[in-house]
């Protein structure tokens, strides 16, 4: 028996922090995603096919796949029309998802700019000034605090405007911009493409698949030219750019005789604060009081990614960890403010004696302990947080303790501004190592875990075959703490590339595999591409490079792959999105598009194909170049 959940842990996952978590959990019985995936199987075929409609009261309605009736629901709407609506109503919540978390940031460097939250300060006052250049607005002689409150201001206005307009939208290349101003889905206004998404998938609204998905692009773009690009943006000049920095990742990061607090989520301005209370004098002595040798952070998912970025902080895992974090038994207390967050984790939770702090007004958890966060109070709930972690401490049960050894070392923080840094100020080594073909292209690896794939193994597979074949990876989010942990991202790490590219990684001191930061700051790959397609006078489309979401779960990962593809960068999905019951929209997204925007969707479960796939595509893209 043993034996047996030893392979099942291997099959699950090829994290070996996380395996004899995961054995010791089977042995105890304790639910995880994977035991719950099992119990909802099999899965229902109508929702796999996107063809299950519930959006009115006269449903829910289903379309027969196999062409039998019923083929249309009772509104008459059709296979094709329930499967965009579907999808673009993924889209949107996703949009909405990254959005809000940009407006959030937003608000508190007006807030920090007003003074209504002192603990706030701005960091990057280069960054600032240049934004407010970008928006137009007077720099000289204005105070930091003025300039950051008009530019907020400014950026807030664009979430409504009635203006039309995003600024950074003009970040894009000028053939790229032509051609999205031709189809006319240049985004107006973030909420706006979001609202209207919703309107159009009422009932007797949108009932044009092709119209529906053209709206889904310019919400998409609404995101990754505006409400994730904030985020970026805004947390940068409050928290600082990133800059390449040293930690360490998987659940060995998790201490023995430490107070252990994980940061969970998406949001760093709560866990920015954290990270100061943890240093606290007074919360040292009182942890050393009750028996720890101190205090340990650990980050997860991307708040995790967030922490990392700018301060270095470890990362105990990424999506699928999250349950198993806490059954190592030595979690004091897992804070979390919002997204990709199990609910499930209360439960688990309940069989240890970790508390589960949730903080967001916006993201309760039944069970949990709800702390709110305001921004004027920020210090006191990050010290009261730290403090009931302290206060835990004596609670845990030492026979449980299951903390695996050995941390992976990994670099962080290659914000585009550190990347040109690296390159010495411009993008032109990087052109011409991928010209000489030094560098094939680049694929922007980013996304989720999900239980139906193996745990983190189609990230880290396509990731050692594209290097070894001299791609450059960048990514973001669980893809990038996939990535760390198997060992791709220190500068030893080049020995994995193939040989061209791991002279350049050589030559700059940079691994192959470039983590770029959070979910939001897939916006710092679309700077990337830009910069290269202008540098080149090209458009994205024309450049060597993909996108990828191997493992991808999440609605906001709907929204970043259409993003990508409105912008010109072709993708590769890991699994289907809910689909394929329409055959118009699977040839509309999976080809149809390139003749659109000259980008498409393609979905590839197998790793190694999908890697060949990538390659070949590249490899046609550099034909086109002339190179
Ligand atoms: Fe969530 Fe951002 Fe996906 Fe990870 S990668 S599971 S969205 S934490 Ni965004
Ligand atoms: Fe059924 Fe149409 Fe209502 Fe959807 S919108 S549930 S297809 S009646």
């Amino acid at each position: 028996m043993a034996n047996e959940f030893r392979k099942q842990a291997e099959n699950r996952s090829i994290d070996e922090s996380c395996q004899p978590i995961i054995e010791a959990g089977l042995k105890q019985g304790i639910e995880t995603a994977w035991e719950r995936l099992e119990k909802q199987k099999p899965q229902c075929g109508f929702g796999q096919l996107g063809i299950c409609c519930t959006n009115c009261d006269m449903g829910p309605c289903r379309i027969d796949p196999f062409g039998n009736d019923p083929q249309k629901g009772v509104c008459g709407a059709t296979a094709d029309t329930i499967v965009a609506r579907n999808l673009i109503r993924m889209l949107a919540t996703g949009a909405a998802a990254h959005s809000d978390h940009g407006r959030e940031i937003l608000e508190v460097l007006y807030e920090a700019a007003t003074d209504k939250a002192d603990a706030y300060t701005i960091t990057d006052v280069e960054k600032l000034k240049a934004l407010a250049d970008e928006y137009g607005l007077a720099t000289d002689g204005i105070s930091t605090k003025d300039l950051a409150k008009a530019l907020s201001l400014k950026i807030l206005e664009e979430f409504g405007t009635i203006k039309g307009k995003l600024q950074f939208y003009e970040r894009l290349p000028e053939k790229r911009k032509a051609l999205l101003n031709k189809l006319g889905i240049a985004p107006r206004s973030v909420d706006r493409e979001i609202v209207e998404t919703m309107h159009r998938v009422h009932m007797g609204v949108d009932n044009d698949y092709i119209n529906l998905l053209t709206h889904g692009l310019r919400t998409a773009l609404s995101d990754g030219w505006g409400g994730s690009m904030m985020a970026t943006e805004a947390s940068d000049v409050l928290f600082g750019t990133p800059s390449p920095l040293s930690s360490q990742v998987n659940l060995a990061v998790l201490k023995q005789d430490q107070v252990n607090i994980i940061l969970h989520g998406h949001n760093p301005i709560l866990s920015e604060m954290i990270v100061n209370a943890a240093m606290d004098k007074d919360a040292v002595a009182k942890a050393k009081a009750m028996g720890a040798t101190g205090i340990n952070l650990a980050g997860m998912c991307c708040t995790g990614n967030e922490l990392l970025m700018r301060r270095g902080v470890p990362i105990a895992g990424n999506m699928l960890n999250q349950e198993l974090a806490i059954m190592s038994g030595a979690v004091e207390a897992m804070v979390v403010d919002y997204q990709c967050i199990f609910p499930a984790i209360v439960d688990v939770a309940g069989c240890f004696h970790t508390q589960v702090i949730s903080t967001a007004s916006k993201a309760k958890f039944p069970g949990a302990t709800h702390m709110e966060f305001e921004p004027h109070s920020a210090v006191q709930t990050a010290a009261a947080i730290v403090d009931q972690a302290i206060e835990n401490f004596p609670n845990r049960k030492k026979d449980r303790l299951c903390i695996p050894n050995n941390p992976a070392d990994w670099t962080a923080g290659f914000s585009v501004e550190a990347l040109l840094k690296a390159l010495g100020g411009s993008t032109d080594p990087l052109l011409d190592a991928i010209k000489s073909g030094q560098i094939r292209g680049a694929v922007g690896i980013v996304g989720c875990n999900n239980p139906k794939v193996k745990h983190d193994f189609a990230h880290v597979r396509i990731m050692e075959r594209l290097i070894a074949d001299n791609v450059l990876v960048v990514g973001t989010g669980c893809a990038m703490i996939a990535a760390g942990k198997a060992g791709l991202m220190m500068p030893e790490s080049a020995e994995k590339a193939g040989p061209g590219l791991k002279a350049v990684c050589q030559a700059l001191g940079i691994p192959p595999v470039l983590h770029m930061g959070s979910c939001v700051d897939c916006s710092r790959i679309l700077v990337l591409v830009a910069a290269l397609a202008k540098a080149l006078d090209v458009d994205i489309s024309d450049l060597p490079v993909l996108g990828s979401a191997p493992e991808w779960y999440s609605e906001k990962a709907v929204s970043i792959g259409s993003y990508f593809v409105a912008s010109g960068v072709t993708v590769h999905l890991g699994l289907s999105p809910r689909i394929l019951g329409s055959k118009a929209v699977t040839s509309l997204l999976t080809q149809g598009l390139e003749s659109v925007v000259k980008a498409s969707f393609f979905v590839e479960t197998d790793p190694d194909k999908a890697a060949d796939a990538m390659i070949e595509k590249i490899d046609q893209k550099r034909k086109a170049l002339g190179i």
